[in-house]
C-alpha cells in the first residue's frame, strides 16, 4: 500500500510504535522552535532536565510575542532566553527579526524534516513539506534534549484542489472555506494533506497561509508536497540545497477526501467569535468597520504585503478606520522599503507596526468598545483582541484593504481591475539578527541571566489512587486556551510567574474561579466538546495545576491541550456517555475511585452525589507513568 507524504516522513522518523491510526508513536525531532511567550518556561524546563547542549539538528529561539516592554518583565525574559540560547546551542532570533513561523519558513524550514514548536501555528512550515507540529513547552524541552516526541498516529485527510483562485480571492479564503466545511474540531486526530492540480497555482506563502490555519481545524498538522514551487522558493531564499522533492504515492490511502474547486471560491469572513463562523463578504457589506489589522503568521509574507501596498497605492483609508500593518519579518519589511511599497502603505494612512505578533495576541492595538475589527489573523476568540466586547472578523488581505478604504465590510471584487503582483526572483538575505550560540568550549563560561519575574515551576505531587475534589467550574463546548489562560499585553509579561498568572485563569468565563479553586484546594473542571482548542500554551495546564485542579472531565479534548494536561500531571477524562455532562453540577463534591486500576482499564467511575458516571481514558503505559509521577518533568528527571 502506498504512503501519504506525512506517513513517509513519519516512517523516516519513527523511533517506536506502530503506524496504525490511534496508536501512540514516538518521533525523532530534527528541529525545534520556541517563541518568547512560551519559551521562558520551556527553557526553564530544559535547564531542569540537566542536559549540556541541545541534541537537535537545529533549534531556534524567537522573540516575537512579548515585544511591548512596558516594564522590566519582557526585557528580562528576552535576556534570559538570549543567554540560555547562547549557552545551550540554540540560535536566537532577536526581537524585530520577525514572527517565528514566517522567519522559520523563510530561513530554516526543510522539506521532509520534523519540527516541533512551542506554538500551535508551527504547522506553517508544512507549506514547504515539513512535518511541523505545535507542542507544549515541556515536549519541546524534551525534544531539544534529544528525546522523542509522542503523538497518536493520526488519520490522513486529503484536500484535492482543482481550478484557480479568481481575482480578489486568495489563500485565506481557502483556509476559511475548509473551516466552513470541517469546523474547528473537524481536523482533530488528522493530518491534512493538500494536493490536486490546483496546488500548482499556489506559491509557498499561499500554501503556508493554508497550513497555518489548519491549526484552527484542530488538525495535528497540515502539509503540501515539496515540488518545483517549493524549490523555486528555497532557491530565492538562497537555500536551494535544502530542497528535496516529496509527494504521496499514487496509491496512498486517505480516511477522507475533500474536493475544493478554487475557481468557485468567494471572499469570505469568519465572524465573531469563532474561526469557523463563515459568511461571504457580499452578505456582510452593510457592517461598519472601526479597525483593520493586517499581519500575523497567517498573512504577513512579502506576497501579502505587496498585494496590500498595490491596493493602497495612491489612495487614502476611510477617516473612520484605523489601519495597522505588521510585516512578518525583517526580510519582508526591508524588501517593502527597498521597492517603495512601504511608502504606498504609509501614504494611505496605515500605522506600520513592528515585525511581531502584535495585535494578534492582544499586544497593543485593541479595538474601541464594541468595535468591529477586521483582521487577517487566524483567531477571533472572544476577548483575545484585548477588548472584551470587540467584534473580530478574520479576513484576507484583499477584504481587509477593501474595507479599510470604504469603511464598511467590502467585497474586493467590487473594486474593479485586479493587477497581478510581481514577486522578486531572489529575497534579500540578511541573517544578522539571528545570533549564533557559543561553541561548547565557550559555553562553559556563559552565564544564564535571570530576572526577578522568573518564579519557580509549580509544585507537582504524585498521583493519588482516590481523588476527592470540588467541581469548581463547569463550562460549555469549544473552550479555548485563551479562555483558560488569557493572553494580552497586561498578562503575557507574567508567563514565567505562574502564581501571578493564576489570578486570571478562566477570568473570561468566571472571574471568581481562581479564588474558588484556591479555597477548594482540590478541584475538577467539567467541560463540553473540543476542550482546550487553540494555543499550545502549557500555562493553560500549569496554572490549573497550581490552583489544585486534579482532573478535567470533558466530552472531548483538543490534542495539544490534552497532552499538556498529562505533562502537568492532570487527568484528562472523557464522558463515556456525553449526556452525563448534564448530571454534573458546579460546586458539588466529586470523587474518582480506584484511579490506578481505572487508568489501566481505560475506565474510571466518577461519583457525583448518588450518580456513578463512567469516564474513559486511553492512556498509554508511558502516559500512566507520567501521570503517576506527577507530570512529565518529574517523570523525565526520574523522581
Ligand atoms: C496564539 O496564537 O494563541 C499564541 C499566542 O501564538 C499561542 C502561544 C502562546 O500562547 O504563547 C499558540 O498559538 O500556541
Ligand atoms: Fe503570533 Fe498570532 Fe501567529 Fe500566535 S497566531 S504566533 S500570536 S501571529
Amino acid at each position: 500500500m502506498g504512503l501519504t507524504i506525512a506517513q513517509k516522513i513519519i516512517k523516516n522518523h519513527l523511533v517506536s510504535g506502530e503506524m496504525k491510526v490511534g496508536e501512540e508513536i514516538a518521533l525523532r525531532i530534527d528541529q525545534t522552535l520556541t517563541q518568547d511567550a512560551t519559551g521562558t518556561m520551556a527553557y526553564l524546563e530544559f535547564e531542569s532536565i540537566g542536559i549540556e547542549r541541545v541534541r537537535t539538528k537545529l533549534s531556534v529561539a524567537y522573540i516575537d510575542h512579548n515585544t511591548l516592554q512596558s516594564g522590566f518583565e519582557n526585557a528580562d525574559d528576552h535576556r534570559y532566553i538570549q543567554s540560555v540560547a547562547k549557552k545551550y546551542g540554540i540560535r536566537f532570533s532577536r526581537p524585530g527579526n520577525g514572527i517565528c513561523h514566517q522567519v522559520h519558513l523563510e530561513r530554516f524550514g526543510v522539506p521532509g524534516m520534523t519540527l516541533i514548536g512551542s506554538d500551535s501555528h508551527t504547522p506553517t512550515a508544512g507549506g514547504i513539506g515539513m512535518l511541523a507540529m505545535g507542542a507544549g513547552g515541556l515536549d519541546v524541552a524534551v525534544a531539544m534534549g534529544g528525546g522523542e516526541y509522542y503523538i497518536t498516529m493520526p488519520k490522513m485527510y486529503k484536500v484535492n484542489l482543482t481550478g484557480k483562485l479568481q481575482p480578489w480571492v486568495s489563500a485565506k479564503d481557502v483556509s476559511l472555506e475548509i473551516l466552513r466545511i470541517l469546523s474547528v474540531k473537524g481536523g482533530v486526530g488528522a493530518i491534512i494533506e493538500w494536493g490536486g492540480e490546483g496546488i500548482k497555482t499556489l506559491s509557498v506563502p499561499e500554501r503556508a497561509t493554508i497550513t497555518n490555519m489548519g491549526t484552527e481545524l484542530g488538525a495535528t498538522t497540515s502539509i503540501f508536497p515539496s515540488d518545483e514551487i517549493t524549490r523555486a522558493f528555497l532557491e530565492a531564499q538562497g537555500r536551494g540545497d535544502a530542497f528535496v522533492a516529496l509527494e504521496s504515492d499514487p496509491d496512498a490511502v486517505y480516511d477522507r477526501i475533500i474536493d475544493i474547486d478554487l475557481s468557485s471560491l468567494k471572499p469570505l469572513l469568519a465572524c465573531p467569535h469563532s474561526p469557523d463562523n463563515i459568511k461571504t463578504a457580499e452578505e456582510l457589506s452593510h457592517i461598519k468597520v472601526d479597525q483593520v489589522c493586517i499581519g500575523s503568521c497567517t498573512n504577513s509574507s512579502l506576497r501579502d504585503m505587496l498585494r496590500v501596498a498595490k491596493m493602497l497605492k495612491g489612495k487614502k483609508i476611510d477617516d473612520s478606520v484605523s489601519l495597522s500593518v505588521s510585516p512578518g519579518s525583517k526580510q519582508v519589511l526591508s524588501m517593502l522599503a527597498d521597492c517603495g511599497a512601504l511608502s504606498d502603505i504609509l501614504g494611505a494612512g496605515a500605522r506600520v507596526l513592528e515585525c511581531a505578533c502584535g495585535p494578534c495576541i492582544g499586544m497593543g492595538f485593541s479595538p474601541n468598545s464594541a468595535g468591529v475589527s477586521l483582521r487577517t489573523f487566524n483567531r477571533n476568540f472572544e476577548g483575545r483582541s484585548g477588548t472584551k466586547d470587540g467584534q473580530v472578523y478574520l479576513v484576507s488581505p484583499e477584504v481587509a484593504v477593501a474595507s479599510a478604504l470604504t469603511g464598511y465590510i467590502t467585497d474586493p471584487r467590487t473594486l474593479g481591475t485586479y493587477e497581478e503582483i510581481e514577486m522578486p526572483d531572489a529575497f534579500k538575505i540578511d541573517d544578522s539578527a539571528v545570533l549564533r550560540p557559543a561553541t561548547p568550549e565557550e559555553a562553559k563560561s556563559v552565564e544564564v541571566l535571570r530576572g526577578p519575574n522568573i518564579k519557580p515551576f509549580p509544585e507537582t505531587k504524585k498521583l493519588e489512587n482516590r481523588i476527592e475534589a470540588n467541581l469548581t467550574l463547569k463550562v460549555g463546548d469549544n473552550i479555548t486556551t485563551d479562555h483558560i489562560m488569557p493572553a494580552g499585553a497586561k498578562i503575557l509579561p507574567y508567563r514565567s510567574n505562574i502564581p501571578y498568572l493564576s489570578k486570571f485563569c478562566f477570568a473570561v468565563c468566571d472571574e471568581s474561579f481562581a479564588q474558588r479553586a484556591l479555597e477548594a484546594k482540590n478541584s475538577i473542571i467539567v467541560g463540553g466538546s473540543n476542550y482546550g482548542q487553540g494555543s499550545s500554551r502549557e500555562h493553560a495546564a500549569l496554572v490549573p495545576l497550581y490552583l489544585g485542579v486534579k482532573a478535567v472531565v470533558a466530552k472531548s479534548f483538543a490534542r495539544i491541550h490534552a497532552a499538556n494536561l498529562i505533562n502537568a500531571g492532570i487527568l484528562p477524562l472523557t464522558f463515556e456517555n456525553p449526556d452525563d455532562y448534564d448530571k454534573c453540577v458546579q460546586n458539588t463534591t466529586l470523587s474518582l475511585e480506584n484511579v490506578f486500576e481505572g487508568m489501566e482499564k481505560g475506565r474510571i467511575i466518577l461519583k457525583s452525589g448518588n450518580d456513578e458516571i463512567p469516564v474513559v481514558c486511553s492512556y498509554t503505559k508511558r502516559q500512566i507513568d507520567i501521570l503517576k509521577a506527577g507530570g512529565l518533568l518529574a517523570y523525565t528527571k526520574g523522581e
